[in-house]
């Protein structure tokens, strides 16, 4: 079994996270890890914040001449605003006054968090509950994808909306109708959404996305969007049916459902299914040389909580940043007040990132289920158990069913 922690506050000296369970003898380098804590910071209408950060990932154990060891990674990655913050995010003695906070701002853990634990100051639940969290994520999940890249298993997303600003439907209409090129792996999608400064993948679109975040900033206000992530080369037999927990389509929807600000999680073509016919909707099944295939994937890869073969695909909602500059009603609680919430230096759209964070927590879940299928304590014998699994699977339905 896989797991990892994460630990740090937004504003505290340093986020850190340990990585267990994946098999030695991987290559496994800073500059891999980094390119992806790179991607996480881009994406037009970030806030000041990302001009202060550069994200970068030190490997403190676990990997040695560039390859794991099998045993635990931990990983560390500084906030270059610490200098900032050490009067107010001390670990030691308070030195100095720190003024508390004490108006929570509507749809952010300010509220729930002061109530739930306790604190006489808001400071204490904004720092956890940022998203500035998921940076130690990204970091741990790169080591599941650079897993999963041993078996040519490929992960990629791309923004479908800002805003309520939708692309032309192009690229969701060949994912479900399983219309995909031979060659397609899902990292095509973010080679092409990387370039795009939103991260969709219509130049027209983008334009308009880019006025209107614009306009938003203008006017304080914040904005929320819907993406896509995908997975291609996973093999069919992922997950189980056998209990609710081993499901894949379940542990998917657990993992993206935990990224912050996210509000929906859609497996394959989920809502519009619950509309249509089921003669409209079921993927038929066609033979394919000498094994097979379906016509369409609207189940998005999954059927009975397994992998089909075909495209993992995942759509999710993020709903729009809850720091506002033009904010609404609150109440203070150290007065009891109505009164407007406290503005706060923010993001003003940051649905690029949260695709990117969504790719590394599909591939988490991707890996952690692809591992208790093929287990293995260095990479080469996970490999061996995968090979022969594959070699395997076409003589097994022959032997089962042939006459
Ligand atoms: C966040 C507020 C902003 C964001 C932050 C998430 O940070 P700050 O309060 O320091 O300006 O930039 O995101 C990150 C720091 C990050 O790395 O993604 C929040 O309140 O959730």
């Amino acid at each position: 079994m896989i797991r990892f922690l994460t630990a740090g506050e937004s504003h505290g000296k340093a986020l850190t996270t340990v990585v267990e369970g994946f098999p030695s003898n991987m290559i496994l380098t800073e500059d891999y890890i980094n390119s992806h804590l790179k991607r996480r910071q881009a994406g037009y209408g970030r806030g000041l914040r990302m001009k202060i950060e550069t994200d970068t990932a030190e490997i403190l154990s676990g990997v040695r001449f560039e390859k794991t060891l099998g045993s635990p990674i931990s990983l560390l990655i500084k906030n270059s605003d610490w200098e900032n913050w050490i009067n107010k995010m001390t670990a030691g003695k308070k030195e100095t006054e720190v003024e508390k906070i004490s108006i929570p701002r509507p749809g952010h853990a300010d509220l729930v968090g002061i109530s739930k634990y306790n604190f006489d100051d808001i400071r204490n639940s904004i720092e956890r509950s940022s998203a500035r969290e998921t940076a130690a994520r990204v970091a741990a999940c790169s080591v599941a994808r650079r897993f999963l890249e041993y078996f040519d298993i490929s992960i990629g997303s791309y923004v479908e909306s800002i805003g309520g600003i939708y692309s032309d439907g192009y690229f969701e209409e060949k994912l479900f109708n399983n219309d995909l090129p031979q060659n397609f792996k899902a990292w095509d999608l973010s080679e092409l959404s990387d370039k795009s400064e939103v991260r969709v993948l219509d130049k027209n679109q983008e334009e308009k996305i880019i006025d209107l975040i614009k306009d938003v900033k203008k006017k304080g206000d914040t904005l929320g969007g819907n993406f896509y992530v995908v997975a291609t080369g996973v093999p069919v037999g992922i997950g189980s049916f056998v209990h609710y927990d081993k499901r894949l389509d379940s542990e998917i929807a657990n993992s993206i459902m935990s990224i912050n600000a996210v509000k929906a999680v859609e497996i394959g073509s989920g809502f519009k299914m619950a509309d249509e016919f089921g003669s409209k909707t079921h993927d038929e099944i066609i033979k394919k040389g000498k094994s097979f295939s379906r016509k369409t994937n609207r189940a998005g890869g999954i059927e009975g909580g397994i992998s089909t073969g075909l495209p993992i695909i995942v759509r999710a909602a993020m709903k729009p940043i809850a720091t506002l500059m033009s904010p609404i009603e609150s109440v203070d609680l150290s007065t009891m007040e109505q009164i407007v919430s406290r503005r706060e230096r923010s993001d003003f759209v940051a649905v690029p990132a949260c695709a990117v964070i969504a790719e590394s927590m599909l591939a988490w879940s991707l890996a952690k289920l692809f591992l208790e299928k093929f287990g293995g304590d260095s990479i080469q014998e996970t490999k061996a158990n995968f090979d022969n699994y594959v070699i395997n699977l076409n003589q097994q339905i022959e032997n089962n069913f042939r006459k």
